[in-house]
């Protein structure tokens, strides 16, 4: 595939900003990493620029120069409505205008499964099944989420929402057996996104090829995104999965235990 040429990903040091990091040198030429953590020290082709993304002054500046963003800075679990509302939803406003004002056409809006968490394990979604949050994190992806479209209908700017599963090293838990993405399927993902050369606004779930499968990529077939990786490889690790309660919440709905978790501030 062809590179291009600045590539900008927030959040850096989390834990996905980490397991993408070594692959993004295969996709651009000069790869721009931010976040408020620390973040080490810059391959050759790397430029760190630290920035808090509730620092709205700075963000024209962070993206500045940038053909794509993508965007995985913020608070990625529950927590307070004041501190989500203050960085997820704000601070993703702010770098949306920024990068309208700075000119950049595509961006990568990382959603996240808690924006359909309510939906039980059993209905298969597809990227235009109705929204149903679990949580007041769940609420700030579907306000991404929207806040993408807006700005692809209205000022052109193309977004990748990628309701991301659970991209870790490996599943932590049964769930995650159906959830699971793998950092090179993501990677080559983001190869699709930066490749095709019409992105529009599509929404896909990010998800490996794995044997439990909820969700449904068919409406984002024309990116030619086919997940190569799958799960099964840890199966040994979740045997006594004949223990779970059927009737937990955490296990009848797909968001687990953020959609049985009680108000986050009670
Ligand atoms: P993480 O919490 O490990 O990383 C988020 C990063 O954002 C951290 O390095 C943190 O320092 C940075 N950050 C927090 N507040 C900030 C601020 N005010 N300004 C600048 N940077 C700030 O989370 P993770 O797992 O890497 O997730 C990345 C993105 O993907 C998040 O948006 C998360 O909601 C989303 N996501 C992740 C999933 C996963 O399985 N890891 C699943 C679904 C969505
Ligand atoms: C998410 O949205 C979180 O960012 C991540 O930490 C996991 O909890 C993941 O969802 C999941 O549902 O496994």
């Amino acid at each position: 595939m062809r590179k291009v040429n600045r590539l900008l990903m927030t959040g850096a040091a989390g834990i996905v900003g980490a397991q993408l990091r070594p692959g993004l040198g295969e996709l651009a030429h000069h790869v721009r990493l931010s976040d408020v953590a620390d973040l080490g020290e810059a391959a050759p082709h790397e430029e760190i620029v630290p920035c808090d993304l509730t620092d709205t002054d700075r963000l024209r500046e962070l993206v500045r120069g940038c053909d794509a963003v993508l965007h995985f800075g913020g608070v990625s679990t529950e927590n307070t409505a004041e501190l989500i509302h203050k960085v997820n939803i704000e601070g993703t406003y702010h770098l949306y205008e920024a990068a309208r004002k700075e000119g950049v056409k595509r961006m990568l809006f990382a959603s996240s499964n808690h924006a359909i968490g309510f939906h039980k394990r059993e209905d298969r979604l597809v990227g235009s099944s109705p929204v149903r949050p679990d949580s007041n994190y769940g609420v700030s992806k579907v306000y991404g989420e929207g806040l993408a479209s807006l700005y692809w209908d209205k000022y052109g700017i193309e977004t990748l929402i990628v309701r991301i599963g659970s991209c870790f090293p490996q599943p932590k838990d049964r769930r995650m057996m159906a959830t699971w993405l793998s950092a090179a399927d993501f990677l080559r993902l983001i190869g699709r996104m930066l490749d095709a050369p019409r992105l529009g606004c599509p929404i896909v779930y990010g998800v490996s090829d794995n044997d439990e499968q909820w969700w449904d990529n068919r409406e984002a077939a024309f990116l030619g995104w086919v997940p190569r990786d799958s799960s099964r490889q840890f199966a040994h690790l979740f045997d006594d999965a004949a223990q779970e309660d059927p009737n937990d919440p955490a296990v009848i709905y797909q968001g687990g235990g953020f959609a049985k978790a009680g108000h986050y501030e009670d």
